[in-house]
């Protein structure tokens, strides 16, 4: 028997994991035990960029190296471990960075359809934020229609992915001393895929061989996609889609119904997603679910365009990345539909062994074993009504074996920047002005973004919720996005009580006052362009330095797996933020390069790197830092513990 509780501190996933070892399916979760990681990949020590290797140049265990076998510690073509694992890591970042913006490019060519009248099924829907953005890029507005309007955004859009000269013009939305920052190091960012081409060109044989010159153009890649493809993503869906605000909607996978056709939508793009969300409320659908049998459609998400959906509409979450597999394993499941990015190809074998339909939907992703059926954005309504047929029509092939875990979680999610600024200031003065000053005198400790995937080289959401219950109790706010942010909603952690049971005395007043839940749900991957946003809004508003390398504040990925990780992590870091990763960490191969990256960057950047597998352990490294720059700011000693009567509370709100 295998120890279900240390995959998953989640109900649902251990219940579904039992299920499927009695009825023998194999998941990720055995696959993980029989696959042992290569330690000496695992350190970032494997060299496969030529034919003359693949070259592995492992630090040698429990025996400190001398520097003439460290010299001799080399590839064929004489690439130091320094170059090899650096090479590594950039590529990573280099993979997310292009995945991300890959994303942002899809947007912003469905966002050009929609502009030109091609995509008669999409709008702008939040007009508000179309008019903010073309201030912000310098579009002219006056009397002009909103697709006119979009038209020139799209093509301004469309241009900072292939633009060899100049600045990305999203980038210069930070502060400006980080703007300084990046002129003095050189790494301001110029055109988004110039960044990622030249990453992999200066790691290919031969080319550049310093591992902090390699570094460099990595942190300018990982800038172009957080203040970039990630960016553009994100602001062009909340034109398109709507904005996100505060919704109550549940999670878990509970929330899949035995008498309705099931449909989940797994990937990150949105836009299938918001078809399937009209489509699947249509009365017409409706009847032909009935006519087979079920009471309706139940259409649900998991992993990121869940939350895209969850934020936008309060669709229902199945759940995060790690159970993915699980929702076919309920039996219950009558299509699984996917775009792109982090879906297993391990779902086509599990989904072999129940009724459910695997559906591909976009040309950049097929799997084998899977029914392909093309999302077009010019006719998204008629693919979206096909994918839900298809799903209506294997309804009446659902056997009799469906178990499904009666546990599902109540969510309040919704927090994008706008929103969080209206809550805090009102619509008339929106502002962050009270986060600030609940800040300064320490009711608020400090922020942490806590963020990223789940891996199955760890219990499933236990990392996340460890830090996340550490931070809060210290009277850390916490903003949070994709599987993480999903991890805390299933543990209760995003509705307003929760402030009163998990939190510090001062960031309990805090919530209950403005009537938020203590963790924040910002969106998905690429809305941790949100977070710098808001970190970017907390330096304007004043009082907390003039970078965000001043904020009180933090960033942690505890159960990091993806590529995009190590990019967000990267722009997070080149941005100023002290970043630390859990679960495991790829240059151990290289002392020189940890070190670079754990000490140096701070004095170039004001932000750094760290690896802690501990969640308790990092959740206090976290607060110590937060702690060092409260120091910094003078504001130390602000943190006295003030109990509130209700003419003090009108106060604060008031503010
Ligand atoms: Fe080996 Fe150098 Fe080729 Fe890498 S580039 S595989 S280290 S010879
Ligand atoms: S889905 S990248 S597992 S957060 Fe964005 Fe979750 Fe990580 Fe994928």
């Amino acid at each position: 028997m295998v120890d279900k509780e240390h995959k998953s501190i989640d109900q649902a996933a251990i219940e579904m994991i039992e299920k499927a070892e009695k009825e023998d399916v194999r998941t990720v979760f055995d696959r993980a035990e029989q696959m042992k990681p290569c330690p000496i990949g695992g350190e970032g020590s494997c060299c496969s960029n030529c034919a003359m290797g693949p070259c592995r140049v492992p630090l040698p265990k429990n025996k400190e190296e001398t520097p003439e076998e460290h010299a001799k510690r080399t590839g064929v073509c004489g690439a130091t471990a320094e170059t090899i694992a650096a090479r590594n890591f950039v590529r990573k970042i280099a993979a997310g960075a292009a995945a991300h913006s890959d994303h942002g490019r899809k947007v912003v060519e469905a966002f050009k359809l929609m502009a030109e009248g091609k995509a008669k099924d999409f709008e702008v829907k939040d007009e508000q934020k179309l008019l903010k953005l073309a201030l912000d890029l310098g579009v002219t507005i006056g009397d002009r229609s909103n697709q006119e309007i979009a038209l020139d955004i799209a093509k301004m859009c469309e241009t900072e992915f292939g633009k060899q000269e100049g600045d990305l013009l999203f980038a210069r939305l930070a502060p400006l001393k980080r703007q300084e920052i990046w002129r003095q190091q050189d790494v301001y960012p110029r055109g988004i895929d110039r960044e990622v081409v030249e990453l992999m060109h200066r790691t290919h044989m031969g080319v550049d061989q310093d591992y902090k010159n390699l570094m460099k153009q990595g942190t300018r890649c990982a800038l172009a996609d957080g203040w970039g493809g990630s960016m553009i993503a994100t602001e062009l869906q909340d034109c398109m889609f709507g904005t996100p605000s505060p919704v109550l909607s549940e999670i878990n996978l509970g929330v899949l119904k035995e008498d309705m056709v099931n449909l989940i939508i797994h990937g990150h793009e949105p836009a299938l997603a918001e078809m399937l969300a009209v489509v699947s409320q249509d009365p017409e659908i409706i009847k032909y679910a009935e006519s087979k049998g079920a009471k309706g459609i139940n259409l649900a998400g998991m992993c990121c365009t869940a939350n895209e959906i969850l934020m936008r509409h309060g669709v229902p979450i199945a759940g995060n990345f790690l159970q993915q597999e699980l929702a076919i394993i309920t039996g219950a499941l009558d299509a699984m539909v996917v775009d792109v990015q982090c879906i297993m190809q391990g779902l086509a074998d599990v989904a072999k062994c129940f009724h459910t339909k695997l559906i591909t939907t976009d040309e950049r992703a097929h799997i084998t074993g899977s029914t392909f059926m093309r999302f077009d954005e010019q006719n998204a309504r008629e693919s979206a009504e096909a994918i839900v047929r298809a799903a209506i029509e294997n309804f009446p092939n659902r056997d009799k074996n469906v178990r499904i875990p009666r546990v599902k979680t109540p969510v309040v999610a919704g927090f994008s920047h706008e929103t969080i600024n209206y809550l805090l200031g009102g619509l008339f003065r929106a502002s962050y002005r009270p986060l600030n000053d609940n800040i300064i005198n320490g009711r608020i400790r400090g922020v942490a973004g806590v963020v990223g995937c789940n891996n199955a080289r760890t219990t499933h959401d236990g990392d996340h919720i460890a830090m996340i219950k550490e931070l809060i109790k210290n009277d850390v706010l916490v903003l949070t996005t994709g599987c993480g942010a999903m991890a805390a909603a299933k543990a209760g952690l995003m509705v307003p009580e929760a402030a009163k049971e998990f939190c510090g005395p001062g960031l309990a007043e805090v919530c209950e006052t403005v009537g938020i839940p203590p963790v924040l749900h910002m969106g998905s991957c690429v809305d941790n362009a949100r977070i710098l946003i808001a970190a970017s809004a907390m330096v304007k508003d004043g009082g907390l330095g003039d970078d965000i390398s001043d904020l009180p504040a933090a960033g942690a990925a505890p159960e990091w797996m993806s590529e995009k990780a190590i990019s967000i992590g990267q722009y997070f870091v080149g941005s100023g933020v002290y970043t630390v990763f859990g679960t495991t960490w790829p240059t151990t191969g290289s002392k020189e390069l940890t070190d670079y990256l754990f000490n140096g960057f701070e004095e170039q950047y004001g932000g750094k790197w760290d690896f802690e597998p501990d969640p308790i352990k990092a959740a206090h490294k976290m607060i110590e830092h937060i702690d060092k720059k409260r120091k910094a700011l003078g504001i130390d000693k602000a943190r006295e513990r003030v109990l509130y009567d209700m003419e003090m509370r009108r106060q604060l709100d008031a503010v």
